[in-house]
C-alpha cells in the first residue's frame, strides 16, 4: 500500500485505463482481422474515449491489488470492461431504447454518426471486449481466462445486464413491486459491479472463499451505486451531464428511493458502506481503498 490518496488512485487508474483503450481502439487490424474501418473506429472512440469516471476498471485494478495479482492482466480485463460498459451505454441511448441525445456531457453515438453506425460500435466493442481477455497478452494462464470470459459473459448476458435491460423496458408497461425493482437493478448495474469486483480473485488465482468475498462486496457496491443514482436522477444538476434527459427522465417512479424515501436512502447508503467495510475486514489495510470507494460511490455527485 503506497501512500496516495484515494482520489488519486482513482485518477491514476483512469489515465491508466483510457490510455490502454487508445491503444486498443487503433486503426491497425489484428492478426485475424481484415481491417478496422475508420468511420467504424470513429463511432466507438466516440463511445468510449469521451469521460467516463472509469469506477468498473478501478475496482477491476483495486481487487487485483487486493491479492497482490499481476497489474497487467488487470488493466486488459478493466479495459475488456469497460468496451462492455461503453457498448451497454450506446446501445441504451438509441431511440429504441432510452433515446438520448446526449451521453457524458457530449452527443450520443448515434447523434454523432448514425444509428446503424451506434449498433455496429456496440457490437464490436461487445466483441472486442472478450478478445481483449482472451488474448496471450493478458500473460493469465488459460484457465484463468476462461473463468474471466465466462464470468464476464455471464454478467453482461441475458441472466445478467441485457436481462436487466430487458426487465426494465418492460416495467414501463407493467411498473414491478420492491422485488422486481431489486432484481432488476442487481441485473441491469449490479451485474458488471459485482464482475469487477471479483475479477481481481481470478485474476490473482484467489481461492473460492475470497472469490465469493469479493462478489458479495461488488453486490454491496453495486446496491450503493445504483441507490446513488437513484437519487441524482432526482437533482437537477445530474440532468447536465446526460443523465434522463430521455425516455429515463421521470421514470424514477420504479425505484428504491421513489419507494422508501430520500432519508431512507440516504440511511441505506451508510448501511451499506458499512456492509462493504465488514466485508473487507479479513483483508486489513490492504483493502482500505476498496472500502473507501464504496464510500465514494454512495456519495458520488456524477
Ligand atoms: C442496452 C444491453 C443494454 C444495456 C443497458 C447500463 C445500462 C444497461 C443502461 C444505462 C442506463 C442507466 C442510467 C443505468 C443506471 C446506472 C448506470 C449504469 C449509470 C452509468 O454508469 P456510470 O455512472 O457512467 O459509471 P460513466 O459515464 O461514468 O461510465
Amino acid at each position: 500500500m503506497t501512500d496516495q490518496t484515494f482520489t488519486a488512485r482513482l485518477d491514476d487508474a483512469r489515465q491508466q485505463v483510457e490510455a490502454r483503450l487508445d491503444a486498443l481502439l487503433g486503426p491497425a487490424p489484428l492478426a485475424g482481422e481484415t481491417a478496422r474501418p475508420p468511420t467504424l473506429m470513429a463511432a466507438i472512440r466516440h463511445g468510449v474515449l469521451n469521460g467516463g469516471k472509469r469506477f468498473r476498471p478501478f475496482l477491476v485494478i483495486e481487487s487485483t491489488r487486493l491479492f497482490d495479482g499481476p497489474q497487467e492482466a488487470a488493466l486488459r480485463v478493466a479495459a475488456a470492461l469497460e468496451c462492455v460498459h461503453c457498448y451497454s451505454l450506446i446501445h441504451d441511448d438509441l431511440p429504441a431504447m432510452d433515446d438520448d441525445d446526449l451521453r457524458r456531457g457530449r452527443p450520443t453515438v448515434h447523434k454523432a454518426f448514425d444509428e446503424a453506425g451506434a449498433i455496429l460500435a456496440g457490437d464490436s466493442l461487445l466483441t472486442l471486449a472478450f478478445d481483449i481477455i482472451a488474448d496471450d497478452a493478458t500473460g493469465l494462464e488459460p484457465a484463468a481466462r476462461l473463468k474471466l470470459v465466462s464470468a464476464l459473459a455471464r454478467a453482461a448476458g441475458v441472466g445478467g445486464m441485457v436481462g436487466g435491460q430487458a426487465l426494465d423496458l418492460a416495467a414501463e408497461k407493467s411498473p414491478p413491486d420492491e422485488a422486481g425493482i431489486v432484481t432488476l437493478q442487481a441485473m441491469k448495474t449490479g451485474a458488471l459491479i459485482r464482475f469487477a469486483a471479483e475479477a481481481g480473485a481470478i485474476i490473482a488465482g484467489a481461492g473460492d472463499n475470497e472469490r465469493a468475498r469479493l462478489h458479495r462486496y461488488g453486490a454491496v457496491v453495486g446496491l450503493a451505486f445504483q441507490l446513488a443514482d437513484d437519487l441524482l436522477d432526482l437533482t437537477a444538476d445530474s440532468k447536465t451531464m446526460g443523465k434522463a434527459t430521455g425516455k429515463d427522465a421521470g421514470r424514477g417512479k420504479g425505484t428504491l428511493v421513489a419507494l422508501h424515501g430520500i432519508e431512507w436512502a440516504e440511511n441505506r447508503l451508510g448501511e451499506l458502506v458499512n456492509e462493504a467495510a465488514t466485508l473487507l475486514s479479513p483483508f486489513g489495510a490492504k483493502a482500505e481503498t476498496l472500502v473507501e470507494a464504496a464510500g465514494f460511490v454512495a456519495q458520488r455527485k456524477n
